[in-house]
């Protein structure tokens, strides 16, 4: 099949899961043709079965805001007519199912049937979606889409409870590609981070307040009083400023690493003991499935989607938003001793491989043949 994958290419949870899949179904035989407005950061090749077009919305006087939906429909119209596309699946509802609904409408005008899937994952839903300056777009748009699915049971929950939907959302989780993971570095550069003595503790997110990084600063403060251990922080966002300055307050300034935003999230992973994930918020958690397929146990809370992936007390624990005292407790559990600690590695990659791309692939694929076909 022809596919067009319109997401998000940079950093963020819904574009990385857009690219893996149009990456994996090119492997499958597809033709996939990635509509945004820059490359996204996981695609690093193109080929003859994968294709990218940039989206360009070039700067206008009277444009007090560029109008890039417009430009991502008009784009769409023209890359479904050169390459004969078949189908087109949006991530991210915002404003991706809205533009994706008027390239259908502008081709069926041509004749041309453009059937549209449209993936919610989460914040789209949850957070800027409900609010009431999209949602009468985002509730129409998602009506509009020929298959919904969500990336987990509690985003299908929320979505029902939020908007008003009329159609049958089917869930397809988040995957990990398990087969292509890198498990071993011969220049592994944990020395880099940590003395061979000290536990490495690991949070990898886009440091916006729902990650809830002064969690992750506190989480890690109490068991370091119990234990010896590194933080390495990697990614950028808006609270890096304020995470500072709480580990200036704390005294941690030695213990704690910003690595920035980083493609090297393997080889971190690979040394990593324990991975936070204190969110307030969390539709599935792709970067604790990630972790987790690298061994990696995780403390989280219990919110959204967390439950289905982070199996409490098989891959790690789960916590109520805010309990710091309760992750630390399970936290210094989980690292007590290597008896344990090889126990919740071995039940985080296990629930993991539940996660490969192998089990989760074809469930689009079955998807994208039932909206194919009249
Ligand atoms: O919140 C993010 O990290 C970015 C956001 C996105 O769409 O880029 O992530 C959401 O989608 C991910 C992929 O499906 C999920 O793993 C994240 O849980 C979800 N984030 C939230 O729900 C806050």
């Amino acid at each position: 099949m022809k596919i067009a994958i319109v997401c998000y290419p940079t950093f963020g949870g819904s574009g990385v899961v857009a690219t893996e899949l149009g990456i994996e179904l090119s492997k499958r035989g597809h033709e996939i043709h990635f509509v945004t407005y820059k490359q996204p950061v996981r695609l690093e090749y193109l080929s003859s079965s994968i294709h990218y077009h940039e989206v360009l919305v070039p700067e206008y006087p009277l444009f007090h805001y560029q109008p890039y939906e417009l430009a991502l429909s008009s784009k769409l119209v023209k890359v479904v007519q050169n390459h004969k596309i078949d189908l087109l699946h949006v991530h991210y509802a915002i404003p991706h199912a809205y533009a994706g609904f008027m390239a259908q409408q502008m081709l069926k005008e041509q004749g041309i049937s453009l059937p549209m899937m449209t993936t919610l994952h989460g914040t789209d839903i949850t957070l800027v979606g409900s609010h009431s300056f999209y949602k009468p777009a985002v509730n129409f748009s998602i009506n509009k889409s020929d298959i919904v699915t969500s990336v987990s049971e509690s985003l299908k929950r929320d979505t029902l409870e939020k908007f008003d939907i009329q159609k049958e959302i089917e869930v397809v989780p988040n995957f990990i590609n398990i087969s292509d993971l890198k498990e071993s570095f011969e220049d592994c550069k944990r020395h880099m981070v940590a003395d061979e003595d000290e536990k490495v503790i690991t949070h990898v997110s886009n440091l916006r307040p729902v990650k809830r990084l002064e969690d992750v600063i506190h989480i890690f403060n109490g068991i370091h009083q119990k234990l010896k251990a590194k933080l390495v922080i990697v990614g950028d966002g808006p609270d890096r400023e304020k995470a500072n300055k709480l580990i200036k307050k704390l005294n941690l300034k030695d213990k704690v690493i910003f690595l920035g935003k980083s493609n090297d999230v393997e080889r971190i992973l690979c040394y990593s003991d324990l991975f936070l994930l204190p969110s307030e918020r969390e539709s599935f958690g792709l970067a604790a499935l990630e972790a987790m397929a690298h061994r990696t146990p995780i403390i989280s809370t219990n919110a959204g989607g967390l439950p289905e992936v982070n199996l409490e007390g098989i891959s790690g624990h789960l916590s109520k938003v805010g309990d710091v005292d309760h992750m630390i407790a399970n936290g210094i559990k989980i690292l007590s001793t290597p008896e344990i600690l090889e126990k919740y590695k071995k039940g985080a990659r296990e629930t993991a491989e539940k996660f490969d791309v192998k089990h989760i692939v074809c469930r689009y694929e079955k998807l994208y043949a039932k909206m194919s076909s009249p």
